[in-house]
């Protein structure tokens, strides 16, 4: 049987800290590994992509802010580049990560390049596009219009696919493909990395987000405030966004001492190995990719039981997860988890392998290749 032709994938996404911009720029590097030819699209390199990676090439979006104009428009100079993208380099696909305003410029790029050449649009939901977005008037009929229109629907988890279809009404098939995490090779050791952070043998607990308010960091501050004294522990936050609306709670609740932040991390591989306990309070989420880099590192976490983590984590085999609503039970699960290294350890094995076996890119890329390889064989558009 003749080997399949490398595709030629446009992909974009927000270039900065954020889970849907880390796993678009995972997808493009791996792609690129397995030969095909990428191009990203977006107003910045994205912030994890590599600069050296074959196989990858950049077209940043240019914006102009046209004093006639009292916001400043992106969707649809973001159309023309894809379009000019799509053209120039022949493209298969362009397929955007998190559908506003990327799904509707996808198409609108789509119908400029006319039959013949046109690429086919895979739009992947990652969560707030449909969980807030979707939910707003404003935004909602053109989401709805941008997954009609996309040649296919991808989420990144069951329950995200369910809350798609019941917020927009969404009746086209939708593929749930999960994210994956490849981590790159520490740059340091367990020991340096630790030192530096002026841990010593306490366990150290991780969180890693953009701390926006749906991630309830207050909430993980005032569960750790809760763990009975006289255990020693610290942690590290490994903030994509502002730290600093947090520093009067840290104040307020006698946490200096204990938090160490680290802010807009590149090579997050090194913290993580350097880490024992994740932990998570977010009040939605339709996957927590932080939840499975630490898991990468044979950490496990302690997580509220919301939107698609159970999907990520098996309760009490990789990971605890916490259903009930408040500081108190999450205080809970950490302390049990800070008095019980062996447990920890157990849960932490499994995390990883679950992580290597489930949400590997060996496990995960060869889906988006086989959807771009079927939206291929298929007529462009849906309807
Ligand atoms: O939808 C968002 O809030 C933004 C998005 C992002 O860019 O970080 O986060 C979502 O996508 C991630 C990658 O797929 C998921 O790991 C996050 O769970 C998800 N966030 C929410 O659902 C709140």
């Amino acid at each position: 049987m003749a080997a399949e032709r490398p595709l030629r994938v446009g992909i974009t996404c927000y270039p900065s800290v954020g889970g849907s911009g880390i796993l678009a720029s995972a997808l493009g590097e791996e792609l690129a590994r397995r030969g095909h030819a990428v191009h990203f699209i977006s107003y910045e390199r994205p912030f994890r992509l590599s600069a050296a990676t074959p196989g990858i090439h950049f077209h940043p979006v240019v914006i102009n802010d046209y004093e006639l104009f009292r916001y400043p428009d992106y969707t649809l100079p973001l159309s023309v580049r894809m379009a000019e993208v799509a053209r120039d380099h022949a493209l298969d696909v362009l397929h955007v990560h998190y559908a506003v305003p990327h799904a509707t410029a996808a198409i609108l790029a789509r119908a400029m390049v006319g039959t013949g050449g046109a690429p086919r649009v895979v739009t992947t939901l990652h969560g707030t596009d449909t969980t807030l977005l979707g939910r707003d008037p404003g935004y909602g009929p053109a989401i709805r219009h941008a997954l009609l229109q996309s040649d296919a629907v991808t989420t990144v988890s069951a329950w995200l696919r369910d809350e798609t279809r019941r917020l927009l009404a969404v009746e086209c098939p939708i593929d749930v493909i999960p994210n994956f995490f490849s981590p790159r090779p520490v740059t340091r050791t367990r020991a340096e990395v630790r030192a530096e952070l002026g841990v010593g043998e306490e366990p150290l607990l991780v969180h890693l987000s953009n701390l926006r308010p749906v991630k309830r960091f207050d909430l993980l501050l005032e569960a750790l405030a809760r763990v009975p004294a006289g255990r020693p522990w610290k942690l590290l936050v490994l903030a994509g966004g502002d730290f600093q609306p947090y520093a009067p709670l840290v104040r307020r609740l006698g946490l200096e001492s204990r938090v160490v932040v680290r802010a807009n991390v590149f090579d997050v591989e090194d913290y993580l190995q350097a880490a024992d306990l994740g932990l998570f309070t977010s009040e939605s989420e339709s996957f927590c990719l932080g939840v499975l880099e630490a898991m990468w590192f044979g950490c496990p976490s302690v997580s509220t039981a919301v939107g698609g983590i159970p999907e990520v984590v098996e309760d009490g085999r990789s990971g605890l997860l916490v259903a009930e609503a408040g500081a108190e039970p999450l205080a809970a699960a950490v302390t049990a988890l800070l008095d019980d290294p062996a447990r920890r350890r157990r849960l932490g094995m499994e995390a990883r392998r679950r992580a290597e076996t489930v949400f590997s890119a060996a496990a995960v890329v060869p889906r988006y290749e086989a959807l771009y390889r079927r939206v291929l064989a298929a007529p462009v558009g849906r309807s």
